[in-house]
């Protein structure tokens, strides 16, 4: 029996949009910070039936039969990488985190994935791939899984490339508020599909490369320029969610909590010159980035929506 587990990762700059060839390569690069304390965990064990099947890990995970389908396809995909189609297996996982949160696992759950078949067919067949060779292989599960192969910032340029990136600032407190949970009525993947038709598309490579330019500055230079930063991820989620809404049809995740927390971090910014770095990914769910030097203002605002359900790296109230 194998086991493995993978941190999620929240994108700065969004990867939202897929290149005509398939194979989840994204039409812009995109850059994130891993999320440790959110994981997934997957076992994976030789069994003598004819298919490879899943379950879950602590009998309580749900997933859908498409998101079931998504998983075992890219399990079979790594078999056939490793040689090993004759043989068939029962995976079993989990996220660490409720799984009917409405945080999109599917960056930890299909890093756990392949980490934990890399390990087993490694032992198998005396392959053993590397770190990078795994998180490139990750990426064909699932695009912004080839992001948790690292900890603290990772940049991915939509293809072939996942670089770490070097940064003396990825120590920061993180709070995600999950202002639903529902099933989303677009899904991450058709999300992806229907920005195709957004009037916005022309000109997003250029919008997110001018970002990507200054965050990478940004979180290189030995001084952190947080307003800046919060003004550029600021920007990303708006343009983002700009594509959605522009889309034929349009379609949206606010809801009135989003906007309500959103607001909270706006009026702290204007009134302290200071705040959070605010992002949401494709679904109504906010997620903060505090430094650590903001601990007071992270736990006040933490305390204000203790109303609403939050996961987090430091202690909740
Ligand atoms: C991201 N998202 O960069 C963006 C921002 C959601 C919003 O990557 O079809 O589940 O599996 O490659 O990775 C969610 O899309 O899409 C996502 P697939 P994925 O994190």
């Amino acid at each position: 029996m194998w086991e493995a587990s993978a941190p999620s990762n929240i994108a700065l700059i969004k990867y939202m949009g897929k290149s005509a060839e398939g194979k989840n390569v994204g039409v812009n690069p995109s850059l994130s910070l891993t999320l440790p304390h959110l994981r997934s965990q997957v076992l994976i064990q030789e069994h003598a039936q004819s298919d490879d099947t899943w379950e879950a890990l602590d009998g309580k995970m749900t997933l859908s039969e498409t998101g079931k389908e998504k998983f075992l396809k890219h399990f079979s995909f790594l078999k056939e990488k490793f040689g090993l189609t004759n043989k068939k297996f029962i995976i079993r996982s989990k996220n660490d985190f409720p799984s009917d949160c409405g945080i999109a696992s599917s960056a930890s759950s299909f890093a756990a994935l392949t980490t934990c078949a890399a390990q087993a067919f490694g032992d198998i067949t005396g392959q053993k791939i590397s770190l990078e060779e795994q998180a490139l292989l990750s990426r064909y599960g699932s695009g912004s899984s080839c992001r948790s192969f690292s900890e603290g910032f990772v940049e991915w340029d939509g293809n072939n490339s996942i670089t770490p990136l070097p940064s003396t600032h990825a120590d920061l407190f993180h709070q995600v508020y999950i202002v639903s949970s529902s099933v989303k009525t677009v899904s991450s993947s058709q999300a992806h599909q229907r920005v195709a038709t957004s009037s916005l598309m022309p000109g997003r490579t250029e919008r997110v490369q001018l970002r990507m330019n200054a965050v990478k500055n940004i979180l290189k230079a030995q001084k952190l320029d947080w307003e800046n930063l919060y003004s550029l991820v600021w920007a990303e989620f708006w343009d983002m969610h700009a594509l959605f809404e522009t889309s034929q049809p349009p379609f949206g995740y606010f809801l009135p909590n989003s906007l309500k927390l959103i607001q909270q971090a706006r009026d702290l910014w204007e009134t302290d010159g200071d705040g959070p770095i605010v992002t949401m990914d494709a679904g109504p769910n906010v997620h903060f980035l505090w430094r650590k030097d903001q601990l007071v203002s992270a736990n006040f605002f933490a305390n204000r929506n203790s109303d609403i359900r939050c996961f987090s790296n430091m202690e909740m109230p």
